[in-house]
């Protein structure tokens, strides 16, 4: 193993709550209700397809004009509340794991549908942390396509097996595995039941026991 690739809402830093409280309210303006439930659904998806998902649980049909405006209404909200982020709202673990990474020299990677990655980096402290970044501004093919995935390893130069992605949607780690990646789940297994590993966050392993559990398995 060479590379660590990280998925950033859900395993850097805890955005997903923000997302829901966005959508949430789309949903109240649109008159109907959007629980927490509904909202994993919405994990690693794109923001049009995340628009569907939640239309479709309103049942409610509107044209693509009005398609756009509603997403562009909830990012939005969405990006006042990120506006908000400090580096404490990283997720419990998460800087250290990415230190002890660098520190034993693995390059990295963060790989993330969204298009507001550069906004939530820098809010975060992580900027210029990572040797390579992936985002929805850069590849459009939204996981579990692996395009995402195979233009980091691509950045970084090592090859899909050599590289393990961090991911807390499903999706996600189906994208990992398309694109030939071991995937460690961050979340709950009967939820990321497809992943090689589940931990409930990065606080819970090192890098070395992740370098070595796939050492193990070869
Ligand atoms: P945006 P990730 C994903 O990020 C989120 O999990 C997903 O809920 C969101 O819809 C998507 O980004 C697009 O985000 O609206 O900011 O472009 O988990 O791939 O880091
Ligand atoms: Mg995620």
């Amino acid at each position: 193993m060479k590379a660590f690739i990280f998925d950033l809402d859900g395993v850097i830093v805890d955005t997903a709550r923000l997302h829901y409280q966005a959508w949430r309210e789309l949903a109240k303006e649109l008159g109907f209700d959007f629980t927490p439930e509904d909202n994993e659904r919405l994990k690693g998806v794109s923001r049009m397809r995340s628009l569907e998902i939640l239309l479709e649980i309103g049942g409610i049909q509107v044209d693509e004009q009005e398609k756009h405006r509603l997403a562009e209404k909830k990012n939005n909200r969405y990006r006042q509340l990120i506006m908000k982020l400090t580096p404490d709202d990283m997720l419990p673990g998460a800087k250290e794991f990415l230190e002890q990474s660098r520190a034993m020299g693995l390059k990295l990677a963060l790989a993330s549908a969204s298009k507001n990655t550069p906004l939530i980096l820098e809010r975060i402290g992580l900027e210029d942390f990572f040797d390579s970044v992936v985002d929805g501004n850069r590849v459009s093919k939204a996981k579990p396509d692996p395009a995402i995935f195979l233009t980091a390893a691509d950045d970084l130069q090592v090859l899909p097996q050599q590289a393990v992605v961090f991911e807390d949607a499903v999706a996600g780690v189906q994208a990992a595995h398309s694109a030939g990646m071991k995937a460690v789940g961050i979340g709950k297994p009967d939820v990321l039941k497809q992943a090689d590993l589940v931990v409930g966050g990065l606080n819970e392993i090192m890098p070395q026991q992740v370098i070595e559990f796939f050492k193990q398995k070869h």
